[in-house]
């Protein structure tokens, strides 16, 4: 008779999904709202250059986050070097490692040097216990990370940026719709980025925001979104082009109006991954402060390889064979990431808790491509895993000795 983990994709049973279930696939709207608005978009022959899509587009974010200014960008990577560049950072700019490599390459791509403090590893945010030891003559800035939509340790940040005369910048890529204190975020530090990339909660295809409540920066990150042009052949800023395309924004707006629909779908979907694995030794899921607003985007693990019997990397392998394409966002963190791990090859060393983090990590797949039966399936094979840590480690082992 075939055991359970005969069954499994990996010892050449049949995989648990004929498609494959992604980390990060679109949320997408009402598809015929969409494909008016592109219609609309070509009859009006306006297609980029902050037409009127973006224009509301920008206004929809500012109303939903209460901030004075959002500026519409082609994505949050050239957003935030805009930002780094209209506030003045040089030198030396303090960011965990633990984050995508687009917040340590913003800097680095103007020469900044990126320099990784530690996080705590409760909230998986930057650690404000450990910045301060992280501040030379060199420093200008420090760039928080809401990492899966939980904002940072905010008011101790801002506490020290105030003390030392800091920038104050938050990588908001995974954080829009949530809030911090009641407050929706969007509205802290200097500055904060938003992106809307397709594997985002809210999708532009490509696409992210700045928002700030700083008259004189909104203006000046408007200008050098676009070359630097203050008018017709006028440049007074050296400027890139940073600006979103009205099809982006026509995509933003349709997302916009299934908004709620979203962090329902991804709140369910949050409910039934506890509900399956808060009860299995060793695993323990990041939860969401239900007091907040929150876009429940990010199902993410922290597994105990000790407890659970098996490493984090076989369990990658195993649900990759069954189609659930686990992610291990953000192993192996930036600072062991080039070019930073040829600058810094001991960086690790003061990062003690993001490298048990990295270790540690899996998302899962959630959003509105996922539903309670695929849920449901995927914790069964976690269950299953986790049951038979030792005979598929043996099988596994037995399997490459044979095979070398
Ligand atoms: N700061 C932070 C903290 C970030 O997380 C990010 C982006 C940024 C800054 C920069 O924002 P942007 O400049 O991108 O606006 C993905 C995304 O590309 C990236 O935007 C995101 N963070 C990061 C966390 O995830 P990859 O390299 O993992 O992408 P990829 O191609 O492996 O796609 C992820 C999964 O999504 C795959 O399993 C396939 C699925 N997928 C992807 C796309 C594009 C789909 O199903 N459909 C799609 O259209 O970076």
């Amino acid at each position: 008779m075939k055991s359970q983990v005969d069954s499994l994709a990996i010892f050449s049973g049949v995989p648990a999904f004929a498609e494959k279930l992604h980390v990060g696939r679109p949320n997408i709207g009402n598809r015929e709202r969409l494909l008016e608005r592109i219609e609309a978009m070509l009859d009006r022959c306006w297609l980029t250059n902050h037409g009127p899509y973006v224009e509301e587009f920008e206004q929809k974010i500012a109303e939903l986050t209460g901030a004075k200014h959002c500026i519409a960008m082609c994505n949050a990577t050239i957003a935030l070097e805009i930002v780094i560049k209209a506030l003045g950072m040089t030198g030396e700019v303090i960011v965990p490692a633990f984050t995508f490599i687009a917040t340590a390459h913003a800097l680095q791509w103007q020469e900044i040097v990126p320099v990784f403090c530690d996080i705590d590893p409760l909230t998986h945010n930057i650690d404000p216990n450990r910045v301060e030891d992280m501040i030379t003559p060199r420093t200008t800035g420090i760039i928080g990370v809401h990492v899966w939509g939980r904002p940072c340790n905010i008011e101790a940040l801002q506490a020290i940026a105030d003390k030392y005369g800091l920038r104050l910048v938050f990588d908001a890529a995974h954080a829009f719709a949530c809030s911090h204190n009641g407050r929706m975020i969007g509205n802290f530090g200097n500055a904060e980025v938003f992106s809307f990339h397709a594997t985002k909660f809210l999708n532009t295809f490509e696409g992210g925001a700045v928002l700030t409540n700083d008259d004189e920066l909104a203006a000046k990150i408007r200008l050098m979104k676009n070359f630097g042009f203050a008018g017709y052949d006028n440049v007074i800023y050296i400027g890139t082009n940073g600006k979103m395309s009205e099809a982006s924004a026509a995509m933003g707006l349709t997302s916009l109006e299934s908004l709620e629909e979203f962090i329902e779908i991804n709140r369910r979907n949050y409910l039934l991954y506890m509900q399956e694995l808060s009860s299995i030794p060793g695993i323990s899921m990041v939860s969401y402060d239900e007091s907040e607003k929150c876009n429940y985007q990010y199902i993410v693990l922290e597994l105990d390889e000790q407890q659970i019997g098996i490493d984090r990397d076989l369990l990658v392998r195993i649900l990759h064979a069954e189609n659930v394409i686990a992610r291990r966002y953000f192993h192996p963190g930036c600072h062991r990431m080039e070019p930073y791990k040829s600058y810094f090859p001991h960086a690790g060393l003061v990062l003690p808790e993001t490298e048990k983090l990295c270790r540690r990590v899996l998302l899962l797949p959630t959003g509105t491509a996922v539903g309670p039966s695929e849920i449901a399936k995927v914790c069964e094979i976690i269950r299953i895993v986790v049951a038979n840590g030792s005979e598929i480690k043996e099988r596994l082992l037995g399997e490459f000795v044979m095979a070398a």
